[in-house]
């Protein structure tokens, strides 16, 4: 998977972890566009990644649904069987910005274990492929009691003693309200090997984790999955469950990702040279298909806030990110801490300090995100 890696990539990506494969691009070129280039989106895996015959592959749907039935990429893509959509979403892996937690708390080996994520575990593409409720819809809808949609992933990985397939579960509500999609090109190029070919699911507004690529079934429940990425992983922890404590029960499944955003430019312990204005550039977004309306930049800590040209921030594309620059003023000399804050068209906003939101599964970190940069004015 390695030549893979090569091959679809970009040459500056980030590998945080060789096998399996994860990773970020480089600070430098997370926004460099408003649309992430394929070679440029982070890689999220748990397992390698299969190589699947386009020709062989077929999806197989089952459990609680009228007419369970197998369908080719050939049937997915016929018309006349199902309209075809095109999306710009944004997919987030809920570890995005996780290396600012174990920078706080965690202890030796910790970065080891998971993922260090930076600002890169964001990207933004245009997906075609089909609504899932269109094909359930095709398969006669779910059977009394059918509540969730499980999708399994071909690839495969160990854990919790297991060998196991990829496999996590989204509610039926979140599928009628067509808003998960099937997809079988990124970007207008077929979907790369490491992004899922030949089908993932892309469930929009939802952590990355529920977007499972190398799909090859879907089976309806009438209980979430109990597979352990679901269920055991990707919990959401109040502070006082400890680090050695982190039961499921105590934990919250994330769905939905809180507003957030990231400042890419300038870095941290950058020395500014500028005459009376700083030029800050980032992202923000927000889960559940909220938008950010306003961002907000500081370069006193957080005290008094500027706010970042509005142009971008509107309706259109509600599950995709937006990008924003602005000419921060800043009129001192020396270290200075420049934040940034969004609010979302819900009016949800992010807590101030890491501290705040705390959770010690190392996901969601969503407080404001700060940076420390020498001002030369
Ligand atoms: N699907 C499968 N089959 N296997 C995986 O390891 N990782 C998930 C999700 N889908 C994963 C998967 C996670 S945690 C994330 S954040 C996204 O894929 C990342 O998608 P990407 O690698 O296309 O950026
Ligand atoms: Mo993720």
């Amino acid at each position: 998977s390695w030549e893979i890696v090569l091959k679809e990539k970009h040459k500056d990506m980030l590998h945080l972890l060789q096998f399996p494969y994860n990773g970020e691009p480089p600070k430098r070129l997370v926004t460099d566009k408003p649309v992430t280039p394929n070679p440029l989106h982070f890689v999220r895996n748990h397992g390698g990644i299969p190589d699947i015959d386009p020709v062989k592959w077929d999806l197989k749907i089952d459990g609680l649904v009228k007419n369970g039935t197998t369908l080719t990429l050939a049937d997915l893509q016929n018309e006349t069987l199902f309209p075809r959509v095109t999306k710009l979403v944004t997919l987030q892996c809920s570890g995005t910005r996780r290396i600012e937690q174990i920078s706080l708390y965690a202890g030796e080996g910790d970065e080891m274990i998971n993922a260090p994520w930076a600002e890169g575990a964001i990207g933004t593409a245009k997906y075609t492929g089909v609504s899932l409720k269109k094909v359930i819809k095709h398969c006669g809808g779910l059977v009394d009691g059918g509540k969730h949609l499980e999708f399994y992933g071909a690839d495969t990985y160990f854990k919790h003693s297991e060998v196991m397939n990829y496999a996590v579960s989204v509610p039926w509500s979140k599928v009628k309200a067509n808003e998960v999609l099937l997809v079988w090109e990124m970007n207008d190029e077929p979907l790369p090997k490491i992004h899922g070919f030949p089908t993932r699911v892309v469930v929009m507004g939802y952590i990355g984790a529920r977007s499972v690529k190398w799909l090859y079934r879907i089976k309806a429940l009438d209980k979430p999955t109990r597979a352990p990425v679901q269920s055991k992983e990707y919990l959401y922890f109040n502070q006082q469950v400890g680090k050695f404590n982190q039961l499921p029960t105590f934990g919250i499944q994330i769905q939905e990702m809180p507003v957030s955003s990231a400042i890419m430019e300038p870095w941290t312990k950058q020395v500014v040279i500028h005459r009376g204005s700083i030029k800050v550039k980032g992202w923000a977004y927000s889960g559940g298909g909220r938008w950010p309306e306003r961002v907000e930049v500081s370069a006193d800590g957080g005290f008094s806030w500027y706010v970042a040209p509005p142009e971008n921030m509107s309706k259109k594309h509600k599950f995709a990110w937006r990008t924003w620059e602005m000419d921060l003023p800043c009129e001192v000399e020396g270290w200075i801490e420049i934040v940034a804050r969004t609010w979302d068209n819900s009016l949800n906003t992010q807590p101030l300090e890491i501290r705040s939101a705390w959770n010690w599964g190392l996901h969601v970190t969503s407080s404001c995100h700060r940076i420390k940069i020498y001002s030369v004015n």
